[in-house]
């Protein structure tokens, strides 16, 4: 009898041309030689001891315990084997910390966007409490509060495991996870301690839940309703004999997907909280941790898709089927070639906002690149994270009957990609959000404005220096696209209907822009033609999905 053989993981970074060929392109050779060793280690882990522990976990999931045997609330999470060395190996290795200490300047981001994407497959999400920790600390660093600064920041992003700690962003409450406007909770302030206040409130969706300390959104009392009305508050979960702070767990979410993070629903019932930054304007105040989260979002959807591709491309060369291995099944390797040029370019595009994010960081960045990454922050999240959807489904189809069995470990890819277009903004969301980003308004007034100029100048830049044919044929699908999403918005007709059309456009025109500019760079230093075959392709794969309507 003969067995079919498993597919098998080598070094994630080593064995990975995309993540490879890009580093060499944006990372100065003495800043690659000195990141290397740890990208390689990270591959080397994520391949091997923490892809079989993966494995081997897959039947475990957290559990809560809210009782002990003498009556009393506990309320404990005991979270999975993976999870816990996932959490060690983050903060040993920097998947947080990397982005704070500044040793690259600008590209200290994308170092630890690539650790990250490394990381990510192989953990079980424990990416959820990564990217609120990542995003609560850079919005405490940006709030100035010098107090919460010093107090959390440095646990934020140590890389000793004994002290770090994780952050959870507590917003969706039973009122619903998009309008965060509507949120109930309310903050009643300590007549004597300054900036000090009690939270009441049921918060519906808090994932995580096991973290040291949340950014949360709750309404001062006396305040107006609405967002504005909101203010941005610190709670720290745990008094110091390590007992909750007044909140009870009432019970874990029953989810499709992402089974290991301990998402709860939690009831606050005076829980002591510290304003974060003043005592209204909670959401725009939280949207740093936002944008940071959806910057997680878009990595972790293209560290999904890859590692569903690498699975399918080894398993291609061990399984024979009609007389030859699927590797030399020209069919299903073009199946598998149109899902690695999504990934290509989703991937560019995610590690182009990296870019922008370590820009800001650095204080090196320009105001037409401030633009860009508002633009691009959320047309990259929901561009990314339906590309891993359509990837992640195709990826289980290649395997056959074996991709829909749990114990090949290969459903979990789809149900914990599943959960990307929903969190951090669903698709219609972050369309409006690119909307408000570009300032526009879907009424009529803002018909004849120039919205798009930004990226126009942007690929006009990236173009200049494109030389083969077949890159400037796809550069102008690019820019046709964009001028076709340009001309819509100045007719005016039905914006809000088209709105999601109109960001998944914007999406994939600039992954075609990015796709195009790595080509010929590569043509030029690594004698590569495999990038510019990836952006010929991707430019004939549906760029442009702008609707025009007829004039009302
Ligand atoms: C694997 C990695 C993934 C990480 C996992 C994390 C797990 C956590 C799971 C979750 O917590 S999921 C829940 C996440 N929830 C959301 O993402 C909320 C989705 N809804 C939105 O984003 C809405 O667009 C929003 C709540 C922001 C709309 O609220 P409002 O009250 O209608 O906002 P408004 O009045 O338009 O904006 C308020 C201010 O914020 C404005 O500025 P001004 O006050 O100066 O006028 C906006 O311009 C600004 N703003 C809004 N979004 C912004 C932003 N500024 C910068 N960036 C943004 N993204």
């Amino acid at each position: 009898m003969s067995h079919q053989a498993p597919p098998t993981l080598g070094n994630q970074y080593e064995d990975d041309r995309m993540l490879r060929s890009y580093l060499s392109r944006v990372c100065p050779t003495d800043v690659l030689r000195e990141i290397e060793p740890s990208l390689i280690e990270m591959g080397r882990l994520a391949g091997s001891e923490l892809y079989q522990m993966q494995l081997d976990d897959r039947l475990n999931e957290p559990t809560l315990t809210q009782w002990d045997a003498w009556g009393n609330r506990i309320d404990r999470i005991e979270v999975t084997h993976l999870w816990l060395k996932a959490e060690r190996i983050a903060a040993e290795h920097g998947v947080v910390a990397t982005a704070y200490e500044q040793k690259h300047g600008s590209l200290s981001r994308v170092h630890q966007c690539a650790l990250a994407y490394l990381f990510t497959p192989s953990t079980d999400i424990y990416s959820c409490p990564l990217a609120m920790t990542d995003g609560a600390a850079r919005t405490l660093i940006s709030s100035g509060n010098q107090l919460l600064i010093d107090r959390a920041v440095p646990h934020l992003i140590t890389r000793e495991p004994s002290k770090f700690w994780t952050a959870g962003q507590w917003m969706t409450e039973l009122t619903g996870g998009s309008d965060v406007g509507l949120s109930e909770t309310v903050a009643r302030k300590d007549q004597t301690l300054a900036d000090t206040f009690y939270l009441f409130g049921r918060k519906w969706f808090t994932s995580a839940v096991s973290a040291q300390i949340a950014l949360t959104l709750a309404r001062p009392e006396g305040n107006p309703p609405g967002g504005r009305g909101l203010a941005l508050f610190y709670v720290e979960t745990r008094d110091e004999q390590g007992r909750l702070q007044n909140i009870e767990i009432n019970r874990l979410k029953d989810k499709l997907g992402t089974r290991k993070v301990p998402t709860a629903e939690l009831t606050l019932n005076g829980t002591p909280a510290r304003l974060v930054y003043g005592t209204t304007d909670g959401v725009r105040n939280i949207t740093p941790l936002l944008n940071i989260t959806r910057l997680w979002n878009g990595i972790s959807s293209v560290a999904l898709m890859h590692r569903g591709l690498a699975l399918a491309f080894d398993y291609a060369k061990k399984r024979v089927a009609f007389g030859a291995p699927l590797s030399e099944k020209p069919l299903h390797m073009d199946t598998l070639l149109g899902l690695q040029v999504e990934t290509e370019a989703a991937f560019h595009l995610a590690f182009f906002v990296a870019e922008l994010n370590g820009k800001s960081e650095a204080g090196e960045i320009s105001e037409n690149d401030v633009q860009l990454l508002r633009v691009l922050t959320p047309i990259m999240k929901l561009t990314t994270a339906k590309q891993a959807v359509m990837v992640a489904s195709e990826v289980l189809e290649s395997f056959g009957g074996a991709g829909y069995i749990e114990d090949t470990g290969l459903p979990g890819l789809l149900r914990d990609s599943q959960v990307l277009p929903i969190w951090e903004g669903t698709t219609n969301v972050l369309a409006l959000d690119t909307f408000r980003a570009l300032g526009i308004h879907t009424t009529s007034e803002s018909k004849g404005e120039k919205r798009l100029e930004v990226l126009l100048w942007q690929f006009k830049l990236w173009f200049e220096s494109i030389r083969n044919p077949l890159l400037i044929h796809a550069g102008q699908t690019a820019m046709s696209a964009l001028a076709h999403a340009s001309r819509w918005l100045l007719e005016g007709n039905n914006l809000e209907a088209g709105a999601r059309r109109f960001a998944i456009t914007l999406g994939r025109t600039v992954e075609l822009a990015l796709l195009v500019r790595h080509a010929q760079w590569s043509e030029d230093h690594e004698a590569d033609g495999a990038a510019t075959a990836s952006a010929h392709r991707f430019a004939r794969s549906g760029i442009d999905m702008v609707i025009d309507q007829p004039s009302a």
